[in-house]
C-alpha cells in the first residue's frame, strides 16, 4: 500500500484530476468520500485538514497536502511510475502555464458554470432550511476568495447571475486554447502525455457530462475532439471519472446541462444548426521555441 489517502467527491473536477494522476502512476490509495453537495466538506474535522472546506486533500506519511495541482505534482515526484512532469524545462514551463491557467481562471469559471447549469438544482432538493444551512456553512474564502456570497447568488439566480456570461465565454476560450496547442502534436505540451493533459481532462469531461460536447464536436474543434477521444480510450479514464460519479448526479448533470445548453450557445453567439469552426486561442502557445 502507498500510505496515501485521498479526500474526494465523485463529480469534483479537482478531485478527479488527482484520481487520474494516481491511476496513471499506478498507485493504490485509500478513499475518504465526501458528498460536497450534501455539505460533508463542512465537517469541522475535515476543515482542520482543508481550511477552505474544499476537496481534494491528500494525506501521505503523516503529511497533509491541499490544492489539486500541488497534490498532482507531489504525487509525480514522490512515487515511481510514468513521469507526468516533463524533464525538459521548456515543456515543463508549458505544463505549468496550463496548471496556472486552470487554477487562476478555468477552475473558478467551471465552478460557476457547473452551479448555474446543474448543482443549483441539486442543492435546491435539500429544502429551504437545508439549503440555507448548506450556503451559510461555506467559508467566505473557499473555491474563490468570496465564494460564500457568490455561491448563494449562483444558486438563487442561475444563469441570470451578473458576471456568469464572462465565465461561460472564458471557459469556451480555453477550448480554443486547447485546439491551438494541439495543432502540431497529440498532447498539450508535446508528444508526451503530461500533467497538462491531466489538468484539462476534468474540464472537458465536465462539459461532456453536461451534454455540451457540441462545443467541440461536429468539426467545431477537431483536434480537441481527437484529444478527448484519446483520453477516453485510456484505461484509467472510465474508472477514475465516470465510475466515481454517483448515478443520480450523472443523470442530473446530463439532464440539467442539456436544459441550460441553449442559453450557453446564446451567450457564445453559437448556434448548433450552423456550426462554424471556432477561432484558435493564442495565449497558451505563448511559451514556445522561437
Ligand atoms: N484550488 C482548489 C479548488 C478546490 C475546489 O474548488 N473544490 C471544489 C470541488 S471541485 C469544492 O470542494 N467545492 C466545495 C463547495 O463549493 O462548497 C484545488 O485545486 O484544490
Amino acid at each position: 500500500m502507498s500510505g496515501l489517502a485521498l479526500y474526494h467527491h465523485g463529480s469534483s473536477v479537482c478531485a478527479a484530476k488527482v484520481r487520474f494522476t494516481l491511476a496513471e502512476k499506478g498507485i493504490e490509495w485509500e478513499s475518504h468520500y465526501l458528498d460536497i453537495l450534501a455539505g460533508d466538506q463542512f465537517d469541522p474535522e475535515y476543515v482542520k485538514l482543508n481550511p477552505k472546506a474544499v476537496v481534494p486533500t491528500i494525506t501521505h506519511n503523516g503529511n497533509v497536502i491541499v490544492e489539486s495541482t500541488i497534490c498532482c505534482e507531489y504525487i509525480d515526484q514522490v512515487f515511481d511510475g510514468p513521469k507526468l512532469i516533463p524533464a525538459d524545462p521548456l515543456k515543463q514551463a508549458k505544463m505549468k502555464l496550463w496548471n496556472k491557467a486552470v487554477d487562476e481562471h478555468l477552475h473558478p469559471a467551471c465552478a460557476e458554470v457547473t452551479f448555474v447549469s446543474c448543482h443549483r438544482y441539486v442543492i435546491m432538493k435539500l429544502g429551504e432550511a437545508g439549503m440555507e444551512e448548506f450556503l451559510s456553512s461555506t467559508p467566505k474564502q473557499s473555491v474563490t476568495p468570496a465564494w460564500q456570497e457568490r455561491k448563494r447568488q449562483l444558486v438563487m439566480l442561475g444563469t441570470k447571475t451578473p458576471g456568469v456570461e464572462v465565465k461561460i465565454k472564458l471557459y469556451d476560450k480555453y477550448l480554443s486554447e486547447m485546439e491551438a496547442a494541439l495543432q502540431d502534436h497529440d498532447w498539450l505540451v508535446g508528444d508526451e502525455f503530461s500533467l497538462a493533459d491531466i489538468a484539462m481532462t476534468p474540464y472537458v469531461n465536465r462539459l461532456d457530462m453536461l451534454s455540451m460536447s457540441g462545443l467541440w464536436e461536429n468539426g467545431r474543434r477537431p483536434r480537441l475532439t481527437d484529444w478527448f477521444n484519446r483520453i477516453k480510450e485510456r484505461p484509467t479514464f472510465k474508472p477514475m471519472f465516470l465510475d466515481w460519479c454517483p448515478e443520480q448526479l450523472t443523470a442530473d448533470l446530463k439532464e440539467f446541462g442539456a436544459q441550460t445548453y441553449p442559453e450557453f450557445l446564446d451567450v457564445l453567439g453559437y448556434s448548433d444548426k450552423h456550426i462554424e469552426p471556432a477561432p484558435l486561442g493564442e495565449y497558451m502557445t505563448a511559451i514556445r521555441s522561437s
